[in-house]
């Protein structure tokens, strides 16, 4: 079985000039607009862009609380901050669409970037109170697929940049969470003042002649069978699966005993965090049919959360025998954290299929002389081919807007 695609990794655009910094109060969420002006030399450029329909990009950054690193905080053992913001403040809710995420930890003073490895995972969301995604989906005539992550970034790989074209649609006016957890692979020679500094790059369709393909974001998670625990309910929606094909019961982590839970056969707890004894281990997942996607599309991102020593993370379809992508992980050459993660960006994309069967199948080499924790998901990016932009209906008011989802 060869590689399906190659990794073709993409850098985050540089941003560009930044103007009107607004503030709000309660949660230090920092709004920029961007300025877009082109030079007189540029000014040919510009009609072409306009002409062309191409809209200018708009960031906002979201700030995290101030953590003090002080020790090493290992992979899962910092303190997870949520921060709640809307991409613009408007009365009337506007479409727009999401394309990118960058997730640095910064020095609280300064703003000066600290190493990327002091970022654990970060996620912009909806926030778990409000979030009902078929609520969600019916603002856009329940023509979408979301669910409750639009991004999520780890140490590895700290930004998202989707494929050309493509992008999330969301409208102006919902509110996002950005979750953050900082930790510290090295012990700091003085104690540091840190903060997460969230990123986020999106685009208004009032401003696009031709809108971008719309994309939905799955969390696809390996589960193991773990050693009898309390069962506990527990679960998110990424974290359905089904009958893993090994027997041996691993030892759950203990950060996360509160995520074990009955197989849905009653016959096993599994759980998606869990502990790899010293050697090399070979961990296989089969996903339940339509748990990769509702309907036959094309996959067009992929990233990765893995912990340390993990070597790779594939995806196969075993209707078809061929591997579809297989994420490797490179270890950290001083202390124990990931440094790089690759990732899969394509905007051909990779067919994939509700009746197919798909495995996942990821390698941890544990050189240490102990047993050491676990984690192995896969984000996955589907086109969400139902969505017309032109169906869409949206409320005349903010009032009305938020009456409907419920806030
Ligand atoms: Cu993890």
């Amino acid at each position: 079985m060869g590689l399906w695609c190659t990794d073709n990794r993409v850098k985050f655009a540089p941003l560009p000039h930044v103007e009107a910094l607004l503030y709000s109060e309660q949660s230090m969420v920092y709004r920029e607009s961007i300025k877009s002006h082109f030079p007189k030399a540029l000014l040919s450029i510009g009609v072409f862009l306009f002409l062309a329909g191409s809209a200018h990009a708009e960031t906002i950054e979201v700030y995290s609380k101030q953590h003090q690193i002080d020790r090493v905080i290992k992979s899962m053992e910092g303190t997870v901050d949520d921060e709640n913001f809307s991409l613009l403040k408007s009365d009337k809710p506007e479409l727009l669409w999401v394309t990118a995420s960058r997730v640095m930890v910064v020095d609280a003073n300064t703003h000066v970037p600290e190493s990327a490895d002091m970022l654990c995972h970060s996620h912009m969301m909806f926030p778990y109170a409000n979030f009902n995604s078929k609520k969600h989906n019916s603002l856009f005539g329940f023509q979408t697929n979301l669910d409750i992550k639009l991004f999520t970034v780890v140490q590895g790989q700290t930004d998202i940049q989707l494929p050309r074209n493509f992008a999330i649609p969301v409208l102006s006016n919902e509110t996002f969470a950005f979750s953050s957890m900082i930790i510290s692979p090295r012990h700091p020679p003085t104690p540091l003042q840190v903060q997460a500094k969230g990123t986020f790059e999106f685009y208004r369709d009032s401003e696009m002649k031709t809108p971008p393909k719309p994309l939905f974001w799955r969390g696809l998670s390996v589960m193991v069978p773990v050693k009898n625990r309390d069962p506990s309910d527990h679960c998110g929606s990424e974290m359905l699966g089904s009958l893993p094909p090994q027997t041996i019961d691993a030892e759950p982590a203990k950060a996360s005993l509160n995520l074990v839970h009955k197989h849905k056969s009653g016959n096993y707890q599994e759980s998606y965090h869990w502990m790899v004894p010293p050697g090399r281990h070979e961990y296989r997942y089969v996903l339940e049919y339509g748990l990769m996607t509702p309907f036959d599309t094309t996959l067009h991102y992929i990233n990765t959360h893995l912990h340390p020593f993990a070597e790779s993370l594939e995806i196969r379809d075993l209707t078809t025998g061929q591997s579809i992508y297989k994420g490797l992980s490179k270890n950290l050459k001083d202390g124990i954290g990931i440094a790089e993660l690759t990732h899969f960006s394509s905007e051909q994309g990779v067919p994939v299929y509700k009746d197919h069967q798909y495995e996942l199948v990821c390698i941890y080499n544990n050189t240490t002389p102990n047993d050491i924790d676990a984690m192995a998901i896969m984000f996955v990016y589907l086109h969400d081919k139902n969505f017309d932009r032109r169906q869409l209906k949206l409320a005349k008011s903010a009032q009305t807007y938020n009456a409907h989802v419920g806030f």
